[in-house]
């Protein structure tokens, strides 16, 4: 028995690594999806290959008679990541993507904390980000809304060019004009959609993609019935071509940045951090220093705002944690 089983497997032929894109997850399964538009679920082979969505990696399908699952066996270097991090725990958005869209919305009232966590660790991540204010035809709270955003509309880089773009859409009733734009603000890129619950972002899919529930229902079924699954990330195409994608991905509600030394947020924060050159003393906090340059600045160039939410996660970060 041992003997034959040896000669099996001297004769089999090599198992051939296969390239793919890991278009879900759910938990530790993955989706993985093939050059040629086949999805299979991959289990990764140990705690090296866990994959998130979007990353490029190499799976082995099951021996013959071993079901159709498969294996990742290797995740490819990684061109970005972008994650969340709080005392305990980090977990991953998606990688590999070209820009992010942060939708918000008129109504439910949006947080300013959780827009600015998203754009600093956007920022880090060196990925773009887009700000999206849904509800444009809630005239009144979109008002209020778009008015609250507009430090983030003032905020301009080095160069003196807007540091986020901004803008408004209604995605229940889209304009032509508003479609046009979207479309192309997409076309060819990888899209990761974040966004707190009832802003719209089934919506804004729904919307681009309407097979989107089709396409994506049979497998995530598939995943869901019989396991026990957790938050679940999905990439979805927007086109035959498979150039432009969205990603639909839980967990803009709680996200911690505990990755971040705090006095690398002056960086991530443009519009706070712009005047640091002329602080007095080089390693200033910008929170009570003599001399401070953006102090100065507050309720002037720098909205207080925004200065308040800097101290606050300055705070936050300066903890130190006990998890190691
Ligand atoms: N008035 C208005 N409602 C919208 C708009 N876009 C989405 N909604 C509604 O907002 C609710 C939440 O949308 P949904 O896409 O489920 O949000 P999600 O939780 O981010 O996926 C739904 O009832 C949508 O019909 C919009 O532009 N205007
Ligand atoms: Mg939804
Ligand atoms: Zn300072």
């Amino acid at each position: 028995m041992s003997r034959k089983s040896r000669t099996q497997t001297v004769a089999a032929p090599a198992a051939t690594l296969l390239p793919g894109l890991v278009v879900g997850s759910h938990g530790r399964h993955c989706v993985v999806e093939t050059p040629d538009g086949q999805r299979r679920i991959c289990h990764p082979r140990g705690k090296r290959n866990q994959a998130v969505v979007g990353d490029q990696v190499l799976w082995l399908p099951a021996a013959p008679g071993q079901g159709d699952e498969g294996s990742i066996e290797k995740v490819q270097p990684r061109r970005n990541l972008l994650y969340r991090q709080d005392e305990i725990r980090t977990k991953s958005f998606a990688a590999n993507i070209d820009q992010v869209l942060i939708l918000i919305a008129a109504e439910p009232v949006f947080s300013e904390s959780q827009l600015t966590r998203a754009l600093i660790a956007t920022h880090e991540a060196g990925i773009v980000p887009i700000v999206a204010l849904n509800k444009s035809d809630l005239a009144q709270p979109f008002a209020q809304a778009w008015e609250r955003l507009a430090p983030y509309r003032a905020a301009l880089d080095a160069e003196g060019v807007p540091h986020y773009q901004v803008l408004g859409l209604n995605l229940t009733q889209p304009s032509a004009t508003q479609a046009a734009l979207l479309q192309e603000l997409l076309a060819g890129k990888a899209t990761l959609v974040l966004g707190p619950s009832g802003s719209g972002k089934s919506t804004l899919i729904n919307l681009l993609i309407p097979q989107a529930r089709a396409a994506t229902g049979e497998i995530s079924q598939a995943l869901n019935s019989g396991r026990h699954t957790t938050t679940t990330t999905t990439w979805y195409w927007l086109d035959a071509q498979r150039r432009t994608a969205l990603i639909d991905s839980p967990g803009f509600q709680e996200f911690g940045l505990h990755h971040i030394p705090p006095t690398a947020l002056a960086r991530y924060m443009p519009d706070v951090g712009q005047h640091a050159q002329g602080c007095k003393f080089y390693n200033c906090t910008h929170l009570h220093e003599p001399g401070c340059a953006v102090l100065a600045q507050v309720g002037q160039g720098i909205s207080a705002q925004r200065h308040r939410l800097y101290a606050e996660l300055f705070a936050e970060l300066s903890q130190p944690t006990h998890y190691g």
